[in-house]
């Protein structure tokens, strides 16, 4: 036995606890001790019922994923579970918090499931790049049906308890403690002769007679949303194997295909975005133990998409916002704009109306300064230029009482210009959050040179009430995102010059994994904002930093993207559906021709690697000038912030894997053929020179 895995005896009844913090991951320590729990269960002859339960805030939430790509270690998971389920004596799985991919896996191999009510039960592989390995595809379809199977398996989603009882997943709920509810269910066991119940054994869920069907709607669907990605066909692959094979060949096929999915460097990009999620909140110089301030009352200044999309984001998450407006008649648009986005919610079916009117209850519309005196958190979100935002600070400063924090969202200001607009620069920092703000799961947090250690780690503190994933950056024109992609959308609009059509060019973006194409992005925007964000830095940018002028053409020409019906693309009244626009196409052989620019035709592949490699360069300038902490901080700001395919990691995980050296010649290229902007990083060519990677640098290094 060792210390992972406890077994105790009680009366007639055998306990097995997995105890491995913080998640009790399945790591080789738990599968041996648990193999070896239950051997001794099995020869114990006075054991006649079996409990598995874990110590800590949940059951086992999956593999060790630590441990993927080193050599593999017996028992292995499959082994395992195949041995739960051939236990002669009936056993009971008790599950609270989360049993997720082989931790419900285990679960599915125990003859009985029992579930603490506010569980979550899912198979969650498919995020990190792999299929459930341990049965989870032929078991799983067993108990809930085909299409549950599907839905669950593909999606990556986890259910609630009560759906997991609904679709036969668990056989009961429970209330209170794991132990005492799992050893009453074995005494019921006993005391009814509930036997053992083999789910492998189960085959009526998967004799619905529309098991192709189911799978073929699934398969096309995923073509569709997803191409390219490696594990979901592979996914349906091994639930259909469950329709049409016995259950050992099923599980053989599921092992081989979760070998083929392991071996990809599609599931080495997902975990290495699960980590670089979780590494974000390890930050240089902010200590674990730093005290966080207390956010129970928020104000939001600014009632624009974004101040009510900020507002909304805490309102969801149950804390209540004063959002200010000084005009009577703004605060009335602004809280109608809430109420819209609720009532949106309420049509689709995801909110009930009930719930809309309790989160409404949270917004109180404000229009005086000295409403914020007791908030603890104010974040403004009010128009971006500085001399707007020293009036706002200043008020702040007047009236907020001492501790509060004073936040901007500002997306490209000197946050350390606005935080010198206070007498308290340490209680000032940079909430960038994305639009809209409500739905977004990023926020920039943006560390200015005075920011206390307190207040950055009560801004990062945040996300684990927001449900968001915050990050650190530091102060620079566009932080880490708008920074780099301002390079992206520029390489995108000199291709517009050079031969490229915004259909062309977003078509190759969106086939590398890109959510949407850059020119569908900016109608999405307003062309108007680049327009005006391109007047700025035209008059600060250095010599050599030529511009394109597509956007400005097309701005000149009264298209501003989908707020006037026509842009790079026309849009039909009340669609978002981008249509090739006729007009576009002389405005970009004007701007050829006025720049002696013979149009040609452009490869997909040319394409991607103009805007890619642009933003990979920018964002090697940010790790050496420290704005972000570690490569994986921008991935997770690309990924999370700007539609980067997950499956490919982030631009700098992407980097690594085409190998800097590679990426270098290309960016050294470009620089010969266009110029000053395509300099070289001096990280890149370092690490470039060393045979190193971006993952392996810090700042330190
Ligand atoms: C699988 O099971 C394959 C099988 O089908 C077949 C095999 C043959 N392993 O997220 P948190 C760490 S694939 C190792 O902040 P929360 C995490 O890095 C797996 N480590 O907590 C962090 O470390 P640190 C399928 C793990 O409360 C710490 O635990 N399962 C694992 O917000 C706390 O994590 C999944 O995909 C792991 N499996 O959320 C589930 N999980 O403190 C993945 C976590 O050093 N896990 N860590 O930064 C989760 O979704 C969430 O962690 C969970 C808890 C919901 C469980």
């Amino acid at each position: 036995m060792n210390s992972s895995v406890t077994y105790e005896r009680q009366g007639e009844i055998a306990l097995i606890t997995v105890n491995n913090p913080p998640v009790n991951a399945l790591g080789h320590s738990v599968r041996e001790g648990l193999l070896h729990a239950l051997q001794e269960a099995q020869g114990d002859a006075q054991v006649r019922a079996l409990v598995l339960l874990c110590s800590g805030r949940t059951f086992i939430a999956g593999a060790d994923i630590k441990e993927f790509g080193k050599p593999p270690q017996a028992p292995s998971l499959p082994e395992v579970v195949n041995f739960f389920e051939q236990s002669d004596k009936p056993c009971v799985a008790a599950i609270h918090g989360t049993a997720l991919g082989g931790g419900l896996e285990v679960a599915l191999g125990c003859h009985y499931r029992i579930a603490h009510h506010e569980a979550k039960v899912g198979l969650p592989e498919v995020k990190l790049g792999l299929l459930p390995g341990a049965g989870g595809t032929q078991r799983l379809p067993r108990l809930a049906g085909v299409a549950k199977a599907l839905e669950m398996i593909v999606s990556g989603t986890p259910v609630d308890a009560a759906q997991a009882l609904k679709h036969h997943i668990v056989d009961e709920l429970f209330e209170g403690d794991p132990r005492a509810a799992g050893i009453t269910f074995a005494q019921r066991m006993l005391a009814e002769s509930l036997g053992v119940r083999r789910t492998g054994e189960q085959t009526a869920a998967l004799n619905a007679a529309d098991n192709a069907t189911l799978i073929s709607v699934k398969r096309a669907e995923m073509e569709q949303r997803m191409p390219g990605a490696f594990s979901p066909p592979r996914c349906i692959a091994a639930v259909e194997a469950a329709t049409r094979l016995p259950l050992a060949e099923g599980l053989q096929l599921e092992r081989a295909l979760f070998k083929e999915c392991l071996a990809s460097e599609q599931r080495a990009a997902l975990v290495h975005a699960f980590f670089a999620e979780r590494q974000c909140g390890h930050i240089d110089g902010l200590p674990a133990q730093t005290p966080v301030r207390s956010i129970e009352r928020v104000g939001v200044i600014g009632g624009g998409t974004m101040g009510v999309g900020i507002a909304l984001s805490f309102v969801n998450a149950g804390v209540p916002v004063k959002l200010l407006e000084v005009s009577g008649q703004a605060l009335k648009r602004a809280l109608q704009r809430a109420r819209d986005i609720y009532a949106a919610s309420v049509t689709r079916g995801s909110l009930s109306r009930e719930a809309m009117e309790q989160r409404l209850e949270l917004l109180h519309g404000v229009q005086d300064y000295s409403d914020l005196a007791e908030e603890d958190l104010i974040i403004e979100a009010v128009f971006e230029s500085l001399e707007v935002k020293r009036q706002v600070f200043e008020r702040l400063d007047r009236v907020c009482k001492p501790g509060a924090i004073l936040a901007s969202n500002t997306s490209s200001l000197d946050l350390d210009a606005i935080a010198a607009f206070t007498s308290r620069p340490q209680d000032v920092v940079g909430l960038h959050f994305f639009s809209p703000a409500n739905v977004m799961r990023l926020v920039e947090v943006v560390r200015g040179r005075h920011t206390c250690a307190e207040v950055l780690a009560s801004a990062m503190g945040l996300s684990r009430t927001l449900q968001k994933v915050a990050v650190v950056v530091g102060v620079c024109d566009g932080f880490v995102g708008n920074r780099m992609i301002f390079q992206y959308g520029r390489e995108a609009e000199f291709l517009l010059e050079e031969g490229g059509t915004p259909e062309q060019v977003d078509a190759a973006l969106r086939k590398f994994g890109m959510a949407m194409g850059p020119n569908a992005m900016r109608d999405l925007s307003g062309l108007d904002i680049g327009w005006s964000i391109r007047k700025r830095q035209r008059e600060t940018l250095p010599g050599g930093y030529p511009l394109p002028t597509v956007l400005d053409k097309l701005c000149e020409a009264g298209l501003f993207g989908q707020k006037s019906g026509r842009g790079f693309y026309q849009y039909a009244p009340g669609s978002r559906q981008p249509q090739p626009n006729p007009e576009v196409l002389p405005l970009l052989e004007a701007a050829s021709r006025e720049k002696g620019i013979e149009r040609r035709v452009l490869s997909d592949d040319y394409i991607v690697e103009r805007c890619i490699f642009a933003l990979i360069n920018e964002g090697a300038k940010i790790l050496e000038e420290g704005i972000a902490q570690r490569s994986g901080d921008v991935d997770v700001i690309y990924l999370n912030g700007y539609g980067f395919p997950a499956w490919r990691g982030g631009p700098m995980f992407y980097a690594d894997s085409l190998g800097l050296d590679k990426v270098l010649a290309r960016v050294q290229e470009f620089h010969e053929r266009f110029g000053a902007w395509w300099k070289p990083a001096p990280l890149l060519e370092k690490l470039a020179a060393e045979g190193r990677r971006f993952a392996d640098w810090n700042l330190n290094s």
